[in-house]
C-alpha cells in the first residue's frame, strides 16, 4: 500500500468518525475498495462453518443500499438440501462503529428453501457486516456477507 492510499485511508476514516451515524450527507463509496467487502451481486453465496449455504437469490435493490432493502434467499443444508422450518434472525451491523440496525428485518419463509427478507436496514454509509443466524431441524448455523453499503443520492 502506498503512503498516498495509507494517508486517503486515514482521512476517510476521519470524515466517516467525524460524520457517523448522523449524517444524511450525499458522500463518495469510500468502502468499494476496502479489503473485506464483497462484490453485492444476487446469486452470492455464503457457508457457515456448519455447512450451511445462504444464497441471495434476488435483491432490491441491487446492490445493496443504504435504507431499506429486501432480499430472497435460499437456504440449503450441508448436503445441499434446501432447508424448511427454520427461523432466521437477521443481524445487520457496523464493525467500525459497533451497532446493529436500527430497526429489524423480517422473515417469510416462502417453502423449497426460500425466503424472504424484507426490511433489512444498514441505516448508513460505510461497511455492513450482514450475519444470519440460522436455526432449522436440518441444524443450526450462522452465515455472514460483508458489503459496502452506498446512498441512494
Ligand atoms: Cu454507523
Amino acid at each position: 500500500m502506498t503512503l498516498v492510499v495509507r494517508i486517503s485511508l486515514g482521512i476517510a476514516a476521519i470524515a466517516l468518525a467525524l460524520t457517523a451515524c448522523s449524517s444524511s450527507q450525499p458522500a463518495a463509496a469510500i468502502c468499494a475498495t476496502d479489503p473485506r467487502v464483497e462484490t453485492f451481486s444476487p446469486g452470492l453465496a455464503s457457508t457457515g462453518a456448519a455447512g450451511m449455504t445462504v444464497k441471495i437469490v434476488t435483491a432490491t435493490p441491487t446492490p445493496i443500499q443504504q435504507g431499506l432493502n429486501d432480499w430472497g434467499i435460499e437456504l440449503l443444508d450441508a448436503g445441499g438440501q434446501p432447508v424448511d422450518g427454520a427461523t432466521i434472525d437477521v443481524k445487520p451491523t457496523m464493525p467500525d462503529h459497533g451497532h446493529p440496525s436500527p430497526t429489524v428485518a423480517t422473515v417469510t419463509a416462502q417453502g423449497q428453501g426460500h425466503y424472504d427478507l424484507a426490511n433489512i436496514n444498514p441505516s448508513m454509509r460505510g461497511v455492513w457486516l450482514v450475519t444470519l443466524v440460522i436455526a432449522s431441524p436440518q441444524g443450526s448455523d450462522q452465515v455472514s456477507f460483508t458489503f459496502c453499503v452506498d446512498g441512494t443520492s
